[in-house]
This record gives C-alpha cells, sequence and structure tokens, in this order.
C-alpha cells in the first residue's frame, strides 16, 4: 500500500532547512503533500512573510519530493486533510515537538531534526543587517578589498 505522508509550513525565503525536510519525508513515503500557509493565516499568527503565497507554493511544489501543495489557512485543517487524503504520517520540524500529537489518534506523529545554522529569520536578520550598511561605509568597503586585491595580486 503506497504511504502517504503531510507536512506543513510558511517556506518563506525557502533554503537549505527546507529541502533537507522534504527530502526526509520523500525517503519516509511514497506521496509527499505538503500544506503552505497562506499570506492570510500568517499574518493572523502576527508572521511577516517575505514571500507571497502563490511564489512559496510555486516552489515547493517544483521540488521533486513534492507531490501535492496544499493551501494550509487554519490550525483546524489538519484534522480533515489527515482524512481527506488518507495520510499515515504527519511529520514536522523538531521546533513543533508535541503540538501535534492530537493527531496521534488518526497517523502517526513524527518530529524530525532540523538542519542546524540556517533559518529564514536568520536571513532576514542578515539581510536586515545588510541593507543598514550605508552606501558610504558599502563602497569604502569595497575600495578597501579593491585595495587588497591589488596588493595581494
Ligand atoms: N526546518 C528545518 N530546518 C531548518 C528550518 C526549518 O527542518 N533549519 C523545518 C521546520 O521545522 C518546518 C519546515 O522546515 O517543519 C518549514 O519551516 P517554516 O517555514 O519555518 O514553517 P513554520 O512557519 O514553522 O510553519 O501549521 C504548522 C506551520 O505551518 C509550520
Amino acid at each position: 500500500m503506497a504511504k502517504t505522508i503531510i507536512t506543513y509550513g510558511t517556506f518563506d525565503m525557502f533554503h537549505v532547512g527546507h529541502l533537507n525536510l522534504l527530502r526526509r519525508l520523500n525517503d519516509m513515503a511514497d506521496r509527499v503533500i505538503v500544506g503552505v500557509s497562506t499570506d492570510e493565516f500568517n499574518a493572523g499568527k502576527g508572521k511577516k512573510v517575505l514571500i507571497p503565497y502563490e511564489q512559496r507554493a510555486d516552489i515547493v511544489s517544483a521540488i521533486q519530493y513534492v507531490d501535492l501543495v496544499i493551501p494550509e489557512k487554519s490550525w483546524e485543517q489538519k484534522l480533515s486533510d489527515v482524512k481527506e487524503y488518507n495520510v499515515d504520517t504527519f511529520a514536522i520540524g523538531k521546533d513543533w515537538e508535541g503540538k501535534f500529537d492530537f493527531l496521534g489518534d488518526l497517523c502517526e506523529v513524527v518530529y524530525l531534526d532540523r538542519t542546524d545554522s540556517i533559518s529564514t529569520t536568520d536571513l532576514k536578520r542578515s539581510l536586515k543587517r545588510f541593507l543598514s550598511i550605508s552606501q558610504k561605509d558599502l563602497s569604502q568597503a569595497f575600495e578597501v578589498l579593491e585595495m587588497l586585491r591589488r596588493d595581494l595580486s
């Protein structure tokens, strides 16, 4: 019997941590379904998202490990999704450990190790720091780098 696994996420600024998780789901099942949280749902969670839903869903559905992308519009929909898609396993990163145990009546619930040292929050922080550097400082930095390059060549 083909095994179906489901997960949910925002997948904003898609990175290798997201990719590793989806690859692991593909190793664990025959069919991988991903609920990508809508912009409205994230707004309700007070979560600022950089990339709009359509693009995030497009990126996730283009990943070879993913068979189906559905919109995640509410917390409650997981119960009906598990039934509707005959899900065998619900899996998500350990940052959600214990939060979805209630699904255990309907399917297996698995919390997976996250990929270390990469997160959308950190990427946004670095971007903010980078963008906060003044044009003047940036051009000075490049001048110094250019001088170093010349000296070393
Ligand atoms: N993830 C990971 N390693 C990282 C970063 C993220 O394994 N370095 C995993 C998370 O644990 C999650 C998935 O990638 O399982 C997507 O992460 P987010 O986009 O941050 O998802 P989140 O906003 O936590 O949404 O209803 C549940 C929510 O939709 C989960």
